[in-house]
């Protein structure tokens, strides 16, 4: 009978008439965003969802049409199980793979219940499947569930109806639904933003109920779509968006996203780059050039390495890491970069360094001062010697002074500490469950790791110490799920696992699946995007606690911080699953407090009345992860900006913690 109520959600809401049979699943894995474990069927929005019988076999396939189908490498790797299906390793899931691949996969599933799977290079990608027993009357999803991650590395059994288990499920179906990501365009003061969620009978082991239900009783959504406004105050330049799930008529869903440029002074979109012809793809990340004349742009679903003319937004240079001559040489020993994810520049040398997330290298490129463009130097291992696996470095951080680098890796689970005066790794120490970002300090005096299903913060010693630590150590973790700013310690307190608790008496997460971390410029404060609680978080690194949570939208991911006019900076956030770029005032009254931080404003990312290399189709805005203010004005970079640009900051913002002092370039 359940079969039948499956059958109708389908029909009803699917995208072309495709075999109905419950049997065994198969997920296409692939770069088109929402949909990157596709079954092709339709339930309630999502792609990603598919029902078996115990004992049937899922298989994930990427190998599909030709190479440039499925371009990046990904993982197949357990996030949620039932209770007591049998783990391959203890506390580790049904499946997971040592290294980024491209390869197919498959696993036979006999208990009842929900399983979610994750890619650990782009933690995004999700594909669920429900296992269900055809004696039981809902959809089973199993009374209890196991998570992959939080500060032990392992969290549950808890309930599925618990607050977490909840919020996970809300998670996956906004998440795999571009249909309920949220939509800035709507605001009109009235109409609100509420995701829908499938209309099944389901069994968690007390009462039959259904899933939409519960959820929306639980309050999560249903508010008006707030009225965007420009920030009273100017900042300086630009911000450059990674707008990543924008699609283009040029490229199609599998290659999607697009680099928005935004005024910080009009607080209007500029500017749209989707690069058709190279058939970008998936564009993450951002750095400038010293002279703030290129822009380099990763793509984390692909190969390249682009750098584009900021002024006219034109294609200077592509570098294919995988397939491009480039990489021929035999002096690179074969190595490659696949799904480079993050690029940054030394400041010493003018050198680029982007890290490959499917991987195991930074790769190092020298830059033609004439020309701007860029040679591939070498690779740059992020593990030790003797080490096989795989470490996957996705955001790294370079010191002010171009002599050191910190990498998240998220494979390994821990940070690696890399010298450049000896080319050497200082340490390489764990730190949590997949590690995706880093910030440093403007002294290098510490650093910290953002890991992303650790739910944790790590507070690294730096190369240079100020407290008795050693460099590349731990000094502290800190606990997003745990550390609220008020103490209600939402992990510990066991509320949130109690399904019985009224929604209304739970503080929610601080934090949890946070992305990235910069420090600010002057060094006083992180900010911090958390995907799951949909919040930015701040840290004081006076105390290294946390002392601020502010509420982002679905899938908080970028920060980077950019000259505020008149002294102090601007927080510059990116969600994913919204079409926005928030502009946060952390501390507006310098006081070097953040009791008053506030959104002062944000800019709609849908606009396609703008300058463009391609036809805007879909997903309008959609995607906000990397951003890049330029200038560019973090200790270190501060002092080498041309004249023009520093005339417009302050003595503080030229010089953020009055230590360094040479605005000439005599010393190189
Ligand atoms: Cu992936």
């Amino acid at each position: 009978m359940k079969y039948m109520q499956v059958v109708l959600l389908m029909a009803g809401l699917m995208i072309g008439a495709r075999d109905l049979a419950l049997a065994d699943a198969t997920f296409t894995v692939n770069d088109t965003p929402g949909h990157w474990f596709d079954t092709g069927v339709d339930i309630a929005g999502t792609r990603s969802l598919a029902v078996i019988a115990p004992g049937e076999k899922v298989t994930f396939n990427q190998t599909v049409g030709g190479p440039r189908d499925v371009e990046s490498r990904h993982t197949v790797t357990s996030l949620v199980w039932p209770k007591n299906a049998p783990e391959f390793a203890t506390g580790r899931g049904v499946l997971d793979e040592d290294s980024a691949n491209k390869d197919n996969h498959e696993v036979t599933l006999k208990e009842p219940g929900l399983y979610v799977f994750v890619c650990k290079l782009h933690p995004y990608m999700l594909g669920a499947v429900i296992v269900d027993d055809p004696k039981t009357k809902g959809l089973d999803l199993g009374s209890e569930l196991k998570v992959l991650g939080g500060p032990n590395g392992l969290i549950g059994p808890f309930p599925t109806y618990s607050d977490l288990g909840l919020r996970l499920l809300r998670a996956f179906f906004i998440v795999t639904n571009p249909s309920n990501w949220k939509d800035y365009t709507k605001a009109d003061g009235a109409t609100t933003y509420q995701p829908t969620y499938p209309h099944v009978l389901v069994n968690v082991g007390v009462a039959d109920a259904y899933l939409d239900e519960v959820i929306l009783a639980k309050g999560y959504d249903g508010k008006v779509i707030e009225r965007q406004h420009k920030p009273k105050k100017n900042g300086i330049g630009e911000v450059w968006v990674d707008t990543q799930f924008e699609l283009t008529a040029g490229k199609g869903e599998q290659f999607p996203g697009t680099a928005t440029v935004v005024s910080a002074t009009g607080w209007n979109v500029k500017r749209k780059i989707a690069l058709p012809e190279q058939k970008m793809n998936n564009g993450h990340n951002f750095w400038t050039s010293h002279d703030q004349k290129q822009i380099y742009q990763t793509e984390w679903h692909g190969n390249s390495l682009y750098v584009i003319n900021r002024h006219n937004g034109k294609l200077l240079q592509e570098i294919d890491l995988v397939n491009g001559p480039e990489v021929q040489d035999p002096k690179f020993n074969g190595k490659k970069c696949y799904d480079p994810a993050h690029v940054m520049t030394r400041v010493d040398t003018q050198q680029v360094h982007v890290g490959c997330n499917g991987d195991n290298s930074v790769v190092e490129f020298n830059r033609n001062p004439v020309t701007g463009l860029l040679d591939i130097h070498r690779f740059i291992p992020m593990s030790k010697t003797g080490e096989t696996k795989q470490t996957q470095p996705h955001a790294h951080w370079m010191g002010f002074d171009g002599k050191s680098m910190v990498t998240p890796n998220s494979n390994t689970s821990d940070s690696t500490l890399y010298d450049f005066n000896e080319s050497t790794i200082v340490d390489k120490q764990p730190t949590g469950t997949l590690p995706i970002a880093t910030g440093m300090m403007p002294d290098s005096s510490k650093y910290y790791v953002s890991n992303y299903l650790g739910d944790t913060i790590s507070v690294m010693c730096g190369p240079y110490p100020k407290i008795n630590c050693a460099p590349g150590t731990v000094i502290k973790t800190l606990n997003l799920l745990d550390d609220n700013a008020d103490n209600s310690g939402y992990l510990t307190n066991g509320r949130f696992l109690d399904p019985t608790t009224p929604a209304a008496s739970l503080p929610g997460p601080a934090g949890g699946f946070s992305v990235q971390t910069p420090v600010s410029p002057d060094g006083k404060f992180v900010v911090i995007g958390n995907t799951l609680s949909g919040t930015i978080t701040i840290i004081d690194t006076k105390t290294d606690t946390l002392v601020r949570s502010i509420t982002c939208d679905p899938g908080c991911h970028g920060v980077n911080f950019g000259a505020k006019k008149g002294g102090g900076y601007y927080a510059y956030v990116t969600p994913k699953f919204a079409n926005r770029l928030i502009v946060l005032d952390y501390d507006p009254n310098n006081d070097g407090k953040v009791d008053d931080a506030v959104i002062v404003g944000a800019v709609v990312l849908a606009n396609d009345h703008v300058s463009k290399d391609d036809k805007i189709t879909g997903n309008r805005g959609q995607g906000g992860q990397g951003v890049m203010p330029v200038p560019n004005v973090y200790n270190g970079w501060v002092q080498e900006l041309p004249i023009a640009y520093k005339a417009q900051l302050t003595k503080a913002q030229r010089n953020p913690i009055g230590q360094r002092h040479h605005d000439d370039h005599h010393d190189r």
